[in-house]
C-alpha cells in the first residue's frame, strides 16, 4: 500500500491509494467529439465536449507521471454488428445509424477511424483499450479482470458523456465495491443542463454513486505525492 492522499471533494474529501488507483477515461472518440462526426450529426455541438480534451490531457500527463494506471474505453461494435443488440441498432436518427457509413466512416464500428480516441488523448504503449458495446465499461468486457489483476479499488473517472456513458460506468463501479472520483472539468455532456445535474446526482445524498471534485484538486495530489515520493527517495526532510 502506497501513501493514501486526500482530495478536497463533494460531498467529502476523497481518500485514495495511488496504487490502487487507476484513472479511467471513457470514450473520447472521434465519433463523439470531432467536428463533422456522428455527434455532430445528430444535431449536438461537439464544442461542449471538446473543452474536457485540455484538462484531460494534463491529468493523463500527471496520471502517467505519477506510475498510475490510465485505463481507456471505446463504445463501438464489430464490423458485422452481431454484439449491437437491435434495440440499439434502430434507435435513433433513421439516416444515421451503428455502423452506417459516417465522415469518419462507419458510425462507432470497431477499426474504423472515427471509433478511435482524438489524438490529444491517444493512449501510449501499455496503457488498456476496452472496446464496449454497452454504455457501461463493465458491461461484456474485461474490465473487472483488469482492474482485479492490478488490485485497483479506486477510480478517477473522467470522459464523455457525463450522463450516458460516464454515470452507467460509475453506477456499475459503484455496485461493484469500487470508488470513483469523477472529475468535474474532465466529463463533458452535449447538455449543460445534463452536465450540471448529471454531476449533483453522483455526490447527492452522502455521495451515492461517488465523490466529484475538479482536476486542479486532483493536480494538487498527485503533484504533493510526486514530491513525497521524491524526497522519500532522495532521504531529504
Ligand atoms: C453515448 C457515450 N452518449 N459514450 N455514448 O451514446 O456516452
Amino acid at each position: 500500500m502506497t501513501e493514501a492522499q486526500r482530495i478536497p471533494a463533494l460531498p467529502a474529501p476523497f481518500s485514495f491509494d495511488p496504487g490502487a488507483t487507476a484513472l479511467l477515461v471513457i470514450d473520447m472518440q472521434r465519433d463523439f467529439l470531432l467536428p463533422g462526426g456522428f455527434g455532430e450529426s445528430l444535431g449536438n455541438d461537439v464544442a461542449l465536449l471538446r473543452t474536457v480534451i485540455e484538462p484531460l490531457a494534463a491529468l493523463i500527463a500527471a496520471t502517467r507521471a505519477a506510475g498510475m494506471p490510465v485505463i481507456h474505453t471505446r463504445e463501438g461494435h464489430l464490423p458485422d454488428l452481431s454484439d449491437c443488440p437491435p434495440a440499439k441498432l434502430e434507435r435513433g436518427n433513421p439516416s444515421q445509424r451503428i455502423g452506417d457509413p459516417g465522415r469518419f466512416g462507419r458510425i462507432l464500428v470497431r477499426g474504423e477511424y472515427g471509433h478511435d480516441i482524438v489524438d490529444e488523448l491517444a493512449p501510449i504503449e501499455g496503457e488498456v483499450v476496452i472496446d464496449k458495446p454497452g454504455k457501461g465499461a463493465f458491461y461484456a468486457t474485461e474490465l473487472a479482470e483488469v482492474l482485479a489483476e492490478r488490485g485497483i479499488r479506486s477510480l478517477i473517472v473522467t470522459g464523455v458523456t457525463t450522463e450516458v456513458c460516464v454515470h452507467t460506468t460509475v453506477r456499475e463501479a459503484n455496485d461493484r465495491g469500487y470508488e470513483c472520483l469523477v472529475v468535474s472539468d474532465c466529463v463533458g455532456s452535449y447538455f449543460p443542463e445534463f452536465q450540471r445535474v448529471g454531476l449533483e446526482m453522483i455526490a447527492a445524498q452522502g455521495g451515492i454513486f461517488g465523490w466529484v471534485a475538479d482536476s486542479a484538486a486532483i493536480l494538487d495530489a498527485l503533484t504533493a505525492g510526486l514530491a513525497g515520493s521524491a524526497t522519500s527517495a532522495t532521504g531529504s526532510a
